[in-house]
């Protein structure tokens, strides 16, 4: 049981609570552009995190500003992708002719983009490890859900209907992973603004 909630532009039911202390703080979709032509919505995705964490770890930085000071804060979305605060955000795929193959090649474009942007140049490696995860014969069809969680210590660890297929030791991965999200250019500007609205009223008595 559990309370949920329903995003009303994709009909996806997101639970309020995830691994007994990650809140839901915002939900947005994944479009592409497929040939420039027409934007499909690839997938609804929720975005969680521990509160505990979020107090402890930017309490100080953050507790003495009002909401919009931390809203309109440059660094406040740098701290949280750079902290090692629990996270974790659920995609449930909504596009139903998604191969594995071009699931590949959009986070070597998405993902690779974000390991180069933070990373510098040698993240080949790191990116291969990623996608070495996801072997030929999964299938995503409509409804999977798949959750990319960092845990602490900045693992990210990643899980397809519940169960668990790989996880990865590594700041810049759980970083880049998280900025698609909540970072400067994210997928969805409104996920991201809810996300951060969320979290601030955190710091509010
Ligand atoms: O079939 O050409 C097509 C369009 C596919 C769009 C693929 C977008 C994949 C986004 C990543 C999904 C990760 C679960
Ligand atoms: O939307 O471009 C994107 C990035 C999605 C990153 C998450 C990928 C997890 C994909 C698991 C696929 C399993 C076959």
């Amino acid at each position: 049981s559990g309370s949920s909630v329903v995003d009303s532009r994709t009909g996806v039911s997101f639970p309020s609570i995830l691994a007994g202390s990650r809140r839901l703080l915002g939900v947005g979709i994944r479009k592409k552009s497929i040939l420039g032509l027409k934007n499909i919505d690839v997938y609804a995705f929720g975005v969680y995190a521990d509160n505990n964490d979020i107090r402890k770890l930017l309490g100080e930085k953050y507790g003495k500003l009002s909401s919009s000071e931390i809203v309109e804060n440059k660094e406040f979305s740098d701290d949280l992708l750079e902290n090692d605060i629990s996270m974790t955000v659920r995609l449930q795929i909504i596009y139903s002719k998604l191969s594995i193959r071009s699931v590949r090649s959009a986070f070597e474009e998405s993902v690779g983009s974000r390991l180069q942007k933070f990373g510098g140049s040698d993240n080949k490696e790191l990116l291969q490890r990623f996608t070495s995860q996801f072997k030929d014969e999964y299938k995503i069809p409509r409804g999977s859900v798949i959750e990319l969680a960092r845990e602490r210590g900045h693992v990210l660890r990643t899980t397809i209907d519940g169960k668990e297929v790989g996880s990865i030791e590594s700041k810049l991965l759980c970083r880049s992973i998280l900025d698609l999200y909540i970072g400067e250019e994210s997928f969805d500007k409104r996920a991201k603004e809810d996300v951060e609205l969320n979290l601030a009223s955190l710091f509010q008595k």
